[in-house]
């Protein structure tokens, strides 16, 4: 088991509900590990991985896996441990997590674009005893921000780094994850590796796209996890003849297992990783590997669509492009078959759970104009009015779910890890804890998603009621921004909105009200109005960036202002900001 004593950290369903998702055959007496070894042994000699200069066979990874478990293990890493992983994509990624799995380690994934706040949060939040790091990616140095960090964080006893640890990772000790692959032999028996994890294990925690100022971290068992791979694969035209791309960071749970790398390695088919997902690395890639399908975010789907229309490139082998994490419009949706030659496949997914697939056969109606349909018959959906009755099909509601693979609550800080005692954390027990308000008392998930559920049984995505942006299928929380600005002493309050954008869907906007005497120089400049520079859009952003929050969620507007409209009790009124900032756009400000 990960670790009895953590065990209640993680929320479990009802044993009446595991015994009935077992007796289904949903949940079965596997794990994620094994659909590394029973590839390998069932056709070892086939391509599994293409990613930068490495080509591996099933039975070459399966064996770097195993090298690199027994590595890790000699550091001291044990089942149950957390470990946060922050990879671009690349072979080292797949490799340290199924290594991790093997272990019964526990992985947090972070995204590649998460900075220092978030990093810190995760491993505070989990007690992370590693942290396993790219050197540099896109010009980003990952080794400055481990040093960084590890400072403040006791639990972390070990920084891995994907590369070159350099001068900084040299002085702080960090280890080379290159020097951690045993080779045959290495291994002595004073050692040896632990049990292999069973199916009930948590093995990864997924993080929560978040809608209130902590980020949310998404235990998923063996079981569980492995339902959503195989009901997905079912929806998904995978298999071990078909080559994935994957173009968005894989960590991500739609190119992760919606069906993604998972699916594709448990199709026995091959992953190819893009270390960027610009429009002329992943057509490179869709032509000299033969890329049968994909996956993008809706801004990036139109950007490959620009380039494709006078590309030099052959991505005739492309059959398949999902497209999802964002709501993909009528327009992107219709161009996708006759710009590219390739069948649309919307996906409606969450880190949470659900995920929803048109099929490939659908009328092209659904294709455009739906969000598909749960992929496994074991997901319950039910579209609610605000008090919680169902509505009638075709009538927006609340899009709650329950299900095989949709969790029952959030992974609950240990007392004493970072975050506890805040009653936005999971499991605080207070009235806003995220395990009490995220789900309803009989166990239903509240997406936060306004949804039609048609008929034919399809959902339409119609808006949101949670109090989330949706940037190009990146999710920020406002809260979360508000409160790292209300933390600058020169800021009297803050508001973050969306505001739509064609490109992305959505950008943030920061309403910012500056304090009227500020701190010093370094923290924001002087008493406005004694001939000092007041707090400008620039200096804010500058700010943030400097806080160490993760790029996508820095504003992209920045609006100084006197004061916010309120509505009843006070609350700021968002939907006034939204509107003021739009007639100042029209005023051309
Ligand atoms: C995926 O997962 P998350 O956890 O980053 O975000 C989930 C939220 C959903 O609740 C919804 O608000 C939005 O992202 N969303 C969509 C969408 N797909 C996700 N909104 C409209 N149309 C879509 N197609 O984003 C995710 C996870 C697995 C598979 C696909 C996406």
């Amino acid at each position: 088991m990960a670790g009895t004593t953590t065990r209640s950290r993680y929320p479990d369903w009802p044993e009446d509900y595991a015994r009935s998702y077992r007796a289904q055959g949903l949940w079965r007496d596997e794990t994620l590990c094994d659909v590394l070894s029973t590839r390998a042994a069932a056709h070892g000699d086939r391509l599994a991985l293409v990613a930068g200069g490495t080509r591996l066979t099933y039975d070459e990874l399966a064996a770097r896996v195993d090298g690199l478990a027994a590595g890790l293990h000699r550091t001291g890493i044990r089942r149950g441990d957390h470990v946060v992983v922050h990879l671009p994509n690349g072979a080292a990624f797949v490799e340290t997590f199924f290594a991790l799995l093997r272990l019964g380690a526990v992985a947090v994934l972070a995204l590649p674009a998460h900075r220092r706040t978030e990093i810190v949060q995760f491993c505070g939040h989990t007690g992370a005893v590693a942290y396993i790091v790219a050197d540099k990616h896109l010009g980003f140095d990952y080794r400055a921000l481990a040093a960084e960090v590890s400072a403040d964080l006791p639990a972390l006893r070990h920084v891995i780094v994907a590369g070159e640890p350099g001068e900084v990772g040299g002085s702080h000790g960090f280890h080379r994850l290159g020097d951690l692959y045993d080779r045959p032999g290495d291994s002595t028996d004073a050692d040896p590796l632990p049990e292999p994890p069973v199916a009930s294990d948590v093995a990864l925690l997924q993080l929560s796209g978040g809608s209130t100022g902590v980020p949310k971290l998404i235990p998923r068992r063996h079981e569980d996890y492995l339902c959503a791979i195989r009901e997905s694969l079912d929806a998904c035209p995978l298999d071990a003849r078909s080559v994935f791309l994957g173009a968005l960071p894989v960590a991500h749970n739609f190119p992760f297992v919606s069906p993604g790398i998972l699916g594709a390695f448990h199709a026995g088919a091959t992953v190819v990783l893009a270390h960027v997902p610009s429009p002329d690395v992943v057509f490179a890639l869709i032509e000299s590997e033969r890329v049968t399908i994909t996956s993008a975010v809706p801004p990036l789907a139109l950007s490959w669509l620009a380039a494709a229309a006078s590309t030099r490139h052959d991505l005739s082998s492309l059959e398949v492009l999902q497209i999802g994490g964002a709501a993909c419009g009528t327009d992107l949706a219709r161009r996708v078959g006759p710009e590219l030659d390739a069948t649309l496949q919307q996906v409606f997914g969450m880190a949470e759970g659900l995920i929803n697939y048109t099929r490939l056969d659908d009328p092209h109606e659904v294709i455009v104009a739906t969000q598909g349909r749960p992929c496994s018959a074991a997901d319950e959906i039910r579209i609610v009015d605000d008090a919680g009755d169902p509505v009638p099909d075709g009538t927006p509601g609340h899009l709650l779910t329950r299900g095989p693979y949709t969790i029952r609550g959030y992974f609950e800080p240990a007392h004493g890890d970072g975050g506890a005692g805040d009653p936005s954390v999971p499991g605080s027990g207070s009235p806003t804890d995220p395990n009490r308000t995220a789900f309803t008392d009989d166990g239903f998930y509240r997406t936060g998603d306004l949804a039609v559920l048609r008929p034919d049984g399809n959902l339409a995505v119609v808006g949101r009621i949670k109090e989330q942006i949706n940037r190009g299928g990146e999710k920020i929380s406002p809260d979360e921004v508000e409160g790292r600005l209300l933390a600058h002493p020169g800021i009297h309050d803050a508001a973050v909105v969306a505001v739509p954008d064609d490109a992305l869907g959505e950008r943030t906007c920061a309403f910012v009200i500056p304090r009227r005497t500020q701190a010093g120089p370094e923290q924001g400049g002087p008493e406005r109005g004694d001939g000092a520079p007041p707090l400008g859009p620039r200096d804010v952003t500058r700010y943030l960036r400097r806080d160490g929050l993760a790029a996508y969620k820095i504003p992209d507007l920045v609006k100084i202002v006197d004061e916010f409209p309120v509505i009843g009790i006070g609350k700021i009124s968002r939907v006034q900001l939204r509107r003021a900032l739009a007639e100042s756009r029209c005023a051309g400000e």
